[in-house]
């Protein structure tokens, strides 16, 4: 091959090394290259999430000598769920960590998480998220252009609202709740008598202060820490969904890791998930006592519970097809052999 012909694939391969996204050139070898990473989140930065996201950002660039280095925003300053997952395709942005609930308009199976009362504990949902199932589901996210690194965890989720105590599904009767932007959940509060309305999480503190919506749900944490109490008088322990998070990085940027800095990256998602996890979970128990002091908290009787889990079945049936018969049955099967010998 002629030296002019060279000299052009060189200057070509440093011009993508060079303006290639998320990338810093710090001259000399590709071992003294830099990476730069840009991670969004929605919840703010007193978030289990947010120091979370401390943490991992603490090991991938200590771990790297700098040579990762990572930018870290909250409260939705770069968009909400589904414009970050989009930016980290078009490769504007490096990492986020939405809820499964916005997946599902990308990746249909990721419905099967948010099925209402579908995990009847954190062990058991750790279980299935950390076994094969929930590798498979990572992996579903490369087809999309993103790299689905490991679960973290949102947390059961509980209704508030500023209108009245809720006890049973009658009491939910034509309540504007706001949900997740997901066919699912706006279906399963239908079955339980609401009047849902889709809307990305930026929006809604204004929205309930408003008046636009009633109502909302979310985990303990979120609902305290994101100050919902301001315009939320009661809360409903109803648990009706376990919410993982998923912790993300955009496929083309992850391909373009050199492995060292991959296996870096996958590691401290490993040892970050045990650290959201344990950090998410205290935070869940702490701030509904603080709830207690400032928010009607109805604690549902075991029958009560029934009546909510009894209105929402029939959404197992209407989405065993769109989330897919088998993976429905497969995780089905897991949670009940966990629970039997558990
Ligand atoms: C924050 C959201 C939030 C979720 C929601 O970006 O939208 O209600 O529970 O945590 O992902």
């Amino acid at each position: 091959m002629n030296r002019r012909i060279i000299r052009t694939l060189v200057a070509l391969c440093i011009m993508v090394a060079l303006f290639a996204p998320g990338t810093v050139f710090a001259g000399g070898a590709s071992e003294t290259q830099t990476y730069r990473i840009t991670a969004g989140i929605g919840l703010n930065d007193r978030s289990a999430q947010y120091e979370s996201l401390e943490f991992f950002k603490e090991l991938v660039e200590s771990r790297s000598n700098g040579r990762i280095q990572m930018e870290l925003f909250h409260s939705s300053q770069l968009g909400d769920d589904r414009e970050m997952m989009e930016a980290l395709q078009r490769g504007e942005q490096e990492m986020t960590c939405p809820s499964t609930a916005p997946i599902a308009p990308f990746v249909p199976e990721f419905a099967v998480f948010d099925l209402p009362f579908l995990f009847p504990s954190y062990e058991a949902a750790d279980h299935v998220l950390d076994s094969h199932i929930g590798q498979s589901m990572l992996d579903k996210l490369s087809d999309v252009g993103i790299k689905g690194l490991v679960f973290w965890e949102n947390g059961y989720r509980h209704l508030t609202n500023s209108a009245r105590a809720v006890r049973t599904p009658a009491d939910v009767r034509g309540m504007r709740v706001r949900t997740m932007e997901n066919p699912l959940h706006l279906d399963a509060w239908r079955a339980m008598g609401a009047n849902p309305t889709p809307m990305a999480f930026g929006e809604l503190f204004s929205a309930m202060q408003q008046r636009v919506v009633d109502g909302q749900e979310n985990p303990w944490g979120t609902i305290y820490l994101q100050n919902f109490p301001e315009v939320q008088g009661y809360a409903t322990d109803t648990g009706h969904i376990y919410s993982p998070f998923v912790l993300m990085i955009g496929k083309g940027y992850w391909d373009r890791l050199p492995a060292d800095l991959q296996k870096i990256v996958m590691d401290a998602a490993i040892e970050s998930r045990t650290f959201n996890r344990e950090l998410n979970r205290r935070y869940n128990e702490e701030y509904l006592e603080q709830l207690r002091d400032v928010m009607t908290v109805v604690e549902l009787t075991p029958q009560q519970r029934q009546q909510f889990q009894d209105a929402v079945q029939p959404i197992y049936r209407q989405y065993a097809s769109v989330v897919g018969e088998e993976l429905l049955r497969s995780v089905t099967a897991m949670i009940d052999e966990f629970m039997a010998n558990n």
